[in-house]
């Protein structure tokens, strides 16, 4: 078996020393991680002082990585199963055993005819967004296999899509320039929970006399925060940015000049906006005409009077029917009013285009040689795993291999989810940290390093710094980097396919991190401080210059014009409306708690407890409408399924919307459901996305407190 060089530098072993790393977690703010190692123990995880972003802090969460990689309930060991399927009952075996009875039974599928590999699929998202430990060496043995493909839509692709096909790319302003804005727009985001070192740099600017304000159908720590709060119906936030234009053009508050030189479509854009006056908004969002006219006279004025306006969109908006549309129309905004001129004002969704990795050496796409294998959309597992062979969709899926995800409690629909994954003949292999509500159904579970582990380099949604990994500690137990299960997989597959005793195979950890980057970023840099800034121009818009196929912010958009969808932003109403349906009238979103990263931290006790129980928040008129009261258990439900959990009777929730927090590990919920029982397997405008913020309910006390 080919063995890994983890380190130029040898692991400390006997005074106390510190490891530089970065955080692996889905988060926009990429923090520079500090490990304190003694006696080849990490002791603390803290935050890098000497990383501006980070500037020495770290969210709860990850100060307590610790916990979570010295849990008792650390997988230690590979897991056979040895009870019915989903039962959780497991044995161990030898590593030997576990990886020569995969490879043979992913073999015998593969082998059976020419695009019969298709019946396997890699099933994988950000639990680590390590470039490394995510699509390495894991889509390269995916690709040499002919496996098939998965689109990994689940967090951002409609707004990901909108933003390209607006900006150009995941570009947008500079965080650290957000501290320099005078008005600064939080659209769809929780940012003191998700992406609280942004959150410091709205601080310094509130500091200095800037005035924030928050779109966001819940009052969540953050808007409570702000100095203004509008708290507009979930999937309308594209009707809003209309309205915003109209009043823009009404009272003459644009920069002629700018999108004159720099903007694509405006007079149809003008004329689409003009359909939007406030009153019509206000109607349709669930708010005060009011609201609209005075955000629109605060982002007016901020041009009248040459001060820099910004908005930090993030993902909580885009989880709708409409996501890509209404990314779409927010990300006009800036161009409208010349924003984009100083550095301090644009928007910023996501900088993680302008990253230069070098995809093509990591995942090794030429391996398919010419095989164009299907493609899944990891957010209709559900559906997928319960579909037959047929012409159209191709063979039946017989055999699953999840690594950084875990699909049963975070995909939609989990009523189908998990009937999918109890399947018996679908061969189900898991590499993670605990026994998670997937892990479960795994026929082998295979245990997996910790970002203290290994050897890692990301790339960053919410910053421009590219951080290097060290691994601070020996792997725990009997654990292995996702890497090296794959590459010893490959060495089982070559006895019989010498396709997979290529050398890239064998490429270590410490190699791939170099050629992520390749020359695009100093290496030795990287090595000496763990971190490394992107040169980007401060105001990389302020002269236009977008990489849009017409260089400019497109309005209108030739390409999805051609895609057959409207060629401007719309406002495109949800799936489920709120309050459309009588039997289903309230409208259910389900944001992250605050002490979890999706399904991850769920199972740290610290945590939880700082979490409580699973909650809905509801409004005071809906639950009196109802006869609930604060910490009455509830039946949340709809036609999909049903989710219990304590009702809290909140003013974060407003009129009509309820807020299921996610996403609970299923298990360690109230009666072994989770909120995305209720949530629908229906796609987004653009991308593909999932919906998880469409979903209609109602609730119903189950037992009074
Ligand atoms: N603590 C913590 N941090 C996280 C995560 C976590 O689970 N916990 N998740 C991580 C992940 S995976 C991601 S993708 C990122 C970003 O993750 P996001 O899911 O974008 O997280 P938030 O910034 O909390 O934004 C969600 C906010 O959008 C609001 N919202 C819901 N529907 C709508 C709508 O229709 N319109 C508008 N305007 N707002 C709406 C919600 O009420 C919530 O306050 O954060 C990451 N950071
Ligand atoms: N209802 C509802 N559902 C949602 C959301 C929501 O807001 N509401 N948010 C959605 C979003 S934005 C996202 S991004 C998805 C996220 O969904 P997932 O990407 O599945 O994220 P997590 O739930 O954090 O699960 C990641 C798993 O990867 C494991 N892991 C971490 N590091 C490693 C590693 O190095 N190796 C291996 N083998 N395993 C590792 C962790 O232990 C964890 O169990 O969930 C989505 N689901
Ligand atoms: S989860 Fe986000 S805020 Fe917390 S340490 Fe990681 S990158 Fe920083
Ligand atoms: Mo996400």
């Amino acid at each position: 078996m080919p063995t890994m060089h983890v380190s130029d530098l040898p692991i400390p072993v006997s005074k106390a020393t510190d490891v530089i790393g970065a955080c692996p977690h889905d988060c926009p703010d990429t923090c520079s991680l500090v490990t304190t190692v003694q006696n080849g123990v990490a002791a603390k995880v803290h935050g890098n002082p000497a990383h501006p972003h980070t500037d020495g802090v770290l969210c709860t969460k990850v100060s307590r990585y610790t916990e979570r990689t010295y849990h008792p309930e650390r997988i230690l060991h590979p897991l056979k199963r040895s009870g019915p399927k989903g039962s959780g009952q497991f044995e161990p075996v030898s590593w030997e055993v576990a990886l020569t009875d995969i490879a043979g039974r992913l073999k015998a599928i593969a082998t059976r005819g020419p695009h019969a590999a298709q019946a396997i699929l890699p099933y994988s998202y950000a639990g680590t967004m390590g470039l490394v430990q995510s699509e390495s060496i894991a889509a390269r043995f995916f690709h040499q296999l002919g496996a098939s493909l998965l689109n990994r839509t689940i967090c951002a692709a409609a707004g990901g899509e909108g933003l390209v096909q607006t900006l150009g790319g995941k570009v947008g302003m500079r965080v650290e320039f957000f501290a320099e804005s005078k008005l600064i727009i939080i659209w769809g985001s929780n940012s003191i929970a998700s992406n609280l070192h942004f959150w410091r740099y709205a601080q310094a600017a509130k500091r200095n006399g800037a005035k924030l304000i928050c779109v966001d159908p819940r009052r969540s720590e953050t808007a409570e925060k702000c100095h203004e709060h509008i708290a507009l119906l979930p999937g309308t936030d594209a009707a809003l940015a209309l309205a915003l234009m109209h009043e823009l053009i009404s009272n003459d508050w644009l920069d002629h000049e700018y999108i004159a030189q720099h903007t694509l479509g405006w007079e149809a854009l003008r004329e689409r906006a003009l359909q939007w006056p406030p009153e019509r908004a206000a109607q349709v969002c669930g708010i005060p005409v009011a609201q609209i006219t005075s955000l629109a006279r605060d982002y007016g004025g901020c041009m009248q009077r040459g001060e820099p306006a910004a908005i930090r969109m993030n993902y909580g908006l885009q989880r709708v029917k409409g996501g890509g549309n209404a990314v779409r129309a927010i990300a006009c905004l800036p161009a409208l009013i010349g924003a984009w001129r100083h550095r301090a004002g644009g928007v910023l969704l996501s900088s993680s285009s302008q990253f230069p990795v070098n995809k093509q050496a990591l995942q090794r796409p030429d391996l398919l040689a010419g095989r164009a294998p299907r493609t899944i959309n990891m957010v209709t597992i559900g559906d997928d795993l319960l579909r037959a062979a047929s012409a159209e969709f191709g063979p039946a899926i017989e055999a699953l291999v999840v690594y950084n995800s875990n699909p049963v409690a975070v995909a939609p629909d989990s009523g189908k989810v998990v009937a999918g994954f109890a399947r018996e003949n679908l061969f189900t292999v898991v590499l993670e940290h605990f026994h998670t509500d997937t892990a479960d159904y795994a026929d082998y579970i295979l245990p997996a390093t910790t970002q203290l582990e290994h050897w890692d380099v990301h790339l960053s949604y919410g910053h421009t710094d590219v951080l290097l990994n060290r691994p601070a500690i020996a792997p725990v137990g009997e654990a292995k980097t996702n890497t090296q299960i794959f590459r010893e997989l490959a060495a089982c597959m070559g006895h019989d396919d010498a396709g997979f005793l290529d050398p890239c195979f064998t490429e270590t950890d410490e190699s791939l991190c170099r050629a992520a980057y390749g020359k695009a970023v100093d290496f030795d840099l990287l090595l000496r401080q763990g971190f490394a800034t992107l040169a980007i121009p401060d105001a990389p818009f302020a002269q236009g210059g977008f990489p849009t196929p017409s260089g400019r912010c497109e309005f209108f958009s030739a390409r999805l014009q051609a895609q057959g969808l409207d060629g401007l932003p719309d406002h495109v109403p949800n799936h489920e409306v709120a309050g459309a349906s009588p039997a289903f009238p309230l409208a259910m979103i389900s944001p992250p708690a605050r002490n979890f990263l999706n399904s991850t931290f769920v199972n740290v006790k610290s945590l939880r407890d700082l979490e409580g129980e699973p909650i809905v928040e509801m409004h005071a008129d809906d639950a009196l409408a109802r006869a609930i009261e604060s910490g009455d258990v509830v039946r949340v439900f709809n036609l999909r399924g049903a989710y219990v959990c304590k009702a809290v009777i909140s003013k974060r929730a407003r009129p009509g919307v309820v807020n299921g927090l996610g996403v609970w590990w299923r298990k360690l919920g109230l009666a072994g459901t989770n909120v995305n029982e209720l949530t629908s397997q229906k796609l987004t405008d653009m991308g593909a996305g999932p919906t998880f913020y469409d979903c209609a309910v109602e609730v119903a006390t189950l037992q009074a407190k």
